[in-house]
């Protein structure tokens, strides 16, 4: 199934690209079909099946033709790949660096001749962007720091790219079956932000007909090796996926040495030598006899431990803690009864509150907060006082619609340079959750960044700190701030921090999870939806939660909406 966000992305890039050959009109029509798709609450997929792509707003026959052979294609765009070659640029490469988008980008070439990362940062280093109109030396920098994240992050797949493509190799391969066992390892397993490549393990009879419906699949770009028992290929957006077909006797030991981390497993590796055992991804042996390899649950039992979830091995602790038998009870997605940082179309939304609630509890959720942006993030159509109040209007009309569902009202508001909201306290005490982020000034330094999150912890009306450190995973790296002086303000103002659960974002990040953790700060995982179609981000926040060592206790909105009203209320 190829998502509505898929073709949405898609008909996005595909917008971005005419934009850049200066075709008239098209990219703005591509772009009211990509907000259409994004918000339609069915699966386009099921709509085009029954042929109804053309009643969709804003979808004309050529979109439709397009959407289609996305839907043939498992969510590749031919048309797109055809429109990126016919560039003189390498529109990836330089639209993943921060402040890129096509209009810049096609300033640079026409003036500047810039094609790629290389040329842009030579014409970067030379000054020349900083003398550009509209340009300026601050842009210069930007881009000079983008690049250098840009590069950094090349080849690796966010989280929620890798898998479904991952999931997908496993239905081929299932139908090409039979398979006894298959799971993905690796990173994936682990569940981090960013995936290398993907690996994949399998035991089977006939290992030949599944490595050519591996090689053979749509996903793959082109094969870098294939043999009897692992074969790797290429993806289409440049990473690797490995197969790697085992023995049934050596499942356990194989699927845990593949799942790592490297460090992890460096860990046990001693621990088993100093049990006289050794390990290896063929089994636990003694002498010659392999004590334990079917499953992974025997080798850590063997090994005198708990049962380690994959999340957790990263070496940080995890192994002392199995053995001592203290190893914490992960949060589970389901556990999550609300969510406490959603948009409409109030703001930069895509869809109205009623959809948004229905949405969310049509994905097992009992409330949200309603969190539009406050005034002055003008290019979110932030609201002013009184608009907030038309919209508590409507709230309280809806509320009679929603059967149980709930709504909190709330907003999220900007944290300004001298750590102040921009909305008056008599707007502020009427909400009954506000999430506050920093959105304008992202430019601090450590020590500034890190005083106006206290001041605006400090302050009374505010709940919870959104996405704490602005970070886009492979754009930019976000502000610095003192974890230790966060957290503290949290403690002693009994305030959240947020992990926001949007697959670029996961901001906190996991290993700043674990410090709220350990000192008993709790974290709220919102998905920061602006579209009907982003609860499902809130998997990615709820693992990012899980490699942070969370426990249900730690996160606020495993609360029901009446506790968490109770918890917020206190602060004011
Ligand atoms: P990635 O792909 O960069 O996101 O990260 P991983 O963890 O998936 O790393 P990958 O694909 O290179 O290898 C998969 C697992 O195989 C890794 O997590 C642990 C194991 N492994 C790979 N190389 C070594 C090694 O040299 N020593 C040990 N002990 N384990 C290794
Ligand atoms: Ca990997
Ligand atoms: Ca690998
Ligand atoms: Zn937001």
């Amino acid at each position: 199934m190829t998502s509505n966000q898929e073709i949405a992305d898609i008909l996005y890039q595909i917008a971005d690209l005419m934009e850049m050959q200066d075709v008239a009109f098209k990219p703005q029509a591509y772009r009211r079909a990509a907000q259409t798709v994004e918000r339609w609450s069915e699966e386009v997929e099921d709509v085009a099946k029954r042929g109804g792509l053309e009643a969709l707003p804003g979808v004309g026959k050529g979109i439709a033709l397009h959407i289609n052979e996305m839907i043939l294609h498992n969510g590749r765009s031919i048309y797109l790949e055809r429109l990126k070659k016919s560039l003189p640029i390498k529109a990836d490469e330089l639209f993943a660096v921060e402040g890129l988008g096509p209009k810049r980008a096609m300033i640079l070439y026409k003036r500047l001749k810039v094609t790629d990362l290389t040329s842009l940062e030579k014409a970067a280093r030379a000054g020349k962007i900083a003398i550009l109109e509209h340009f300026g030396e601050a842009m210069q920098e930007k881009i000079l720091s983008g690049i250098q994240f840009a590069r950094k992050a090349r080849g690796r797949m966010l989280l929620s790219q890798a898998l479904p493509i991952a999931e997908r190799i496993i239905a081929t391969i299932k139908k090409a079956g039979p398979v006894s066992n298959i799971a993905y390892a690796g990173s994936l397993r682990r569940k981090s932000s960013t995936i290398g490549d993907i690996d994949i393990l399998v035991t089977t009879k006939n290992p030949k007909k599944l490595m050519s419906a591996f090689t053979g699949m749509k996903e793959a770009a082109r094969t870098i090796a294939s043999g009897p028992t692992k074969s790797t290929i290429e993806l289409r957006n440049g990473p690797h996926a490995d197969l790697r077909v085992l023995e049934p006797a050596q499942w356990g030991s194989a699927l845990q040495y593949f799942t790592g981390s490297k460090n992890h497993n460096i860990a046990l590796r001693r621990i088993a030598i100093s049990k006289g055992y050794k390990l290896s991804e063929y089994g636990l042996f003694k002498g010659n006899k392999n004590a334990a390899c079917k499953t992974e649950e025997e080798i850590y039992k063997k090994l005198g431990m708990e049962y380690i979830e994959p999340e957790l091995r990263e070496d940080n602790g995890e192994i002392k803690a199995a053995q001592e038998g203290r190893l914490p009870k992960l949060i589970e997605l389901s556990d999550l009864r609300g969510d406490l940082h959603t948009h409409s179309t109030w703001s930069d939304g895509t869809a109205s509150i009623l959809e948004m609630a229905q949405a969310a509890a049509s994905h097992g959720l009992e409330y949200i907060a309603l969190t539009d942006h406050t005034e002055k993030l003008k290019i979110a159509n932030g609201l002013t006082p009184k608009r907030f109040e038309k919209q508590a209007e409507e709230l309280r009309g809806l509320s009679k619609r929603l059967g149980g569902f709930q709504i909190l009202h709330g907003c999220e508001l900007n944290i300004m340079e001298d750590g102040t909201p921009d909305m008056p306290d008599s707007t502020l005490k009427k909400f009954n959750i506000v999430v506050a982020s920093i959105h304008l000034g992202l430019g601090n330094d450590r020590a500034k960044a890190t005083r106006r999150l206290v001041t605006a912890i400090s302050n009374p009306h505010i709940d919870i700190i959104g996405h704490p450190t602005g970070r886009l995973i492979g754009k930019r790296p976000g502000y610095e701030i003192e974890l230790d002086a966060v957290i503290d303000a949290c403690k002693e103002h009994g305030k959240a921090l947020e992990i926001d659960s949007q697959p670029d974002r996961l901001d906190l990040d996991f290993s700043m999870v674990r410090e709220c953790v350990k000192r008993g700060v709790r974290v709220s995982i919102s998905s920061d939806s602006h579209a009907t179609d982003s609860f499902r981000f809130l998997e990615f926040g709820a693992c990012n939660a899980r490699r942070g060592w969370c426990e249900k206790k730690d996160v606020i909105n495993t609360l029901s909406a009446d506790k968490v009203r109770e918890w917020a209320s206190k602060h004011n």
